[in-house]
């Protein structure tokens, strides 16, 4: 802008100040686009450095590939059972790493373990496999899973590759304080709970670790009738008897203590949860109390309940052990026994007819399972 010289110095302070003061108007609408286009021009700088994060959505192989295809731990469960996910992820922390895991179960089974996201992850790593067989597969009774494991056709069909098999149940777990890892124990063909002393298969399946060629081998010329022995019984004697085949006694090594006692045993077998427990394992006091604390995972498995829950007059040296059942009935007598002494002596001291005063006594009537409540109230 040219300014005539012949201007005097207060017009000319005038018209600069005017001049500054629409400059400084002209640019307060423009402050805030400026503050958008600023923020725009991040988000687009932000945008452009995307595509440099690499996605690549089909990993070039399968998680799968990371463990061992040779060695694989089975369970077959159609039950959901409440205790499944714990105890799968129990085993994948005890079984050596490369190992992977395959539950095989009804839809009830699968999705009652599958929801969980624990077991989510074990199988988005490629550690787990969740399975429904497809038909004519049926595993809804032990005989069908029988039928299922004599089956060559299965290890065919959904085992190809394995070579080890660690087969657990439902009611068998690995101790954490075992000494030995399972990888010691791959030279042996079949090798699980031995039956007494002087079995010489240890063939007890509820924790087994099988070698699929063996088993091949025996179902390449024997088949198993329908109906008849388990599994591992039928396996059990025809194992031993294929030239070469190794096998483990109990006077040798035990992977699973079921009937006979072995104090340094990588797991336990308990069959039903407790209900069918072999008196030499479990009947003497200290024994127990010792498996408990080798193998405290074994309450995981077990109907248990608390020292303060014991029952009425429950023997607490079991030198006198018996069966659960035997124990029920015994409780169930000894307390209507003491219900007619109670009830015999109230008469006695107050006379008859007075028997609608005497009260069950506290310890009985706070015993846990709710049938001995059921019967205590129902007392006189
Ligand atoms: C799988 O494990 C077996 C036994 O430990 C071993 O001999 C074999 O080399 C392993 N395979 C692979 C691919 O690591
Ligand atoms: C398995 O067999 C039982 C008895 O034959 C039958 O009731 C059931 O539907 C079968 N289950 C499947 C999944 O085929
Ligand atoms: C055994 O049962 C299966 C079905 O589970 C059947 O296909 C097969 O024919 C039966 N075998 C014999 C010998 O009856
Ligand atoms: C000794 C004991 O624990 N007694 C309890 C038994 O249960 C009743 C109620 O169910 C309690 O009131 C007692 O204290």
């Amino acid at each position: 802008m040219a300014i005539p010289v012949a201007l005097p110095r207060g017009k000319i302070l005038v018209i600069l100040s005017l001049a500054l003061t629409w400059w400084f108007a002209s640019l307060i609408p423009r402050y805030q686009p400026a503050i958008h286009q600023h923020f725009k021009a991040r988000l687009d700088e932000a945008r452009q450095r995307l595509p440099t994060i690499k996605v690549d959505w089909r990993p070039p192989q399968s998680p799968r590939d990371a463990f061992n295809a040779s060695k694989v731990a089975l369970l077959i469960e159609p039950r959901p059972l409440p205790h499944l996910v714990p105890q799968i992820l129990h085993m994948i922390s005890v079984v050596p790493p490369d190992w992977r895991f395959l539950f095989i179960g009804s839809e009830q089974s699968i999705v009652s373990v599958g929801r969980t996201s624990s077991i989510k992850y074990q199988q988005v790593i490629g550690k787990l496999d969740l399975m429904v067989l497809p038909d004519p597969w049926n595993i809804t009774s032990k005989e069908y899973v029988d039928r299922t494991l004599t089956d060559p056709r299965f290890y065919d069909e959904f085992l190809p590759d394995v070579e080890w098999l660690l087969k657990y149940e439902s009611d068998s777990i690995l101790c954490a304080n075992s000494q030995s890892s399972l990888d010691e124990w791959l030279d042996l063909d079949w090798v699980g709970a031995p039956r007494s002393f002087a079995d010489s298969s240890s063939g007890g399946g509820g924790l087994t670790l099988r070698r699929v060629s063996i088993i091949r081998q025996v179902l390449s010329f024997q088949a198993r009738y329908n109906d008849t022995e388990a599994e591992d019984e039928w396996f059990g004697k025809r194992v031993p008897l294929i030239p070469g085949a190794k096998i483990s006694t109990a006077r040798d090594r035990v992977l699973t203590v079921e009937n006979v006692y072995v104090a340094d045993a990588m797991g336990y077998h308990i069959p039903n949860g407790g209900e069918h427990l072999a008196h030499p394992v479990w009947g003497v006091r200290d024994q127990r109390k010792a498996i408990f604390g080798y193998c405290p995972e074994v309450t995981m498995l077990m109907e248990m309940k608390l020292e303060r829950e014991r029952c009425y007059d429950d023997p607490d040296s079991s030198q006198v052990w018996q069966p659960f059942d035997e124990r029920r009935k015994m409780y169930f007598d000894r307390l209507k026994q003491k219900q007619e002494e109670d009830k015999k002596k109230a008469e006695s001291s107050l006379g008859p007819g007075a028997t609608e005063e005497v009260k069950v006594p506290l310890e009985i009537t706070n015993w846990s399972l709710s049938g001995s409540k059921r019967a205590a109230s129902s007392s006189p």
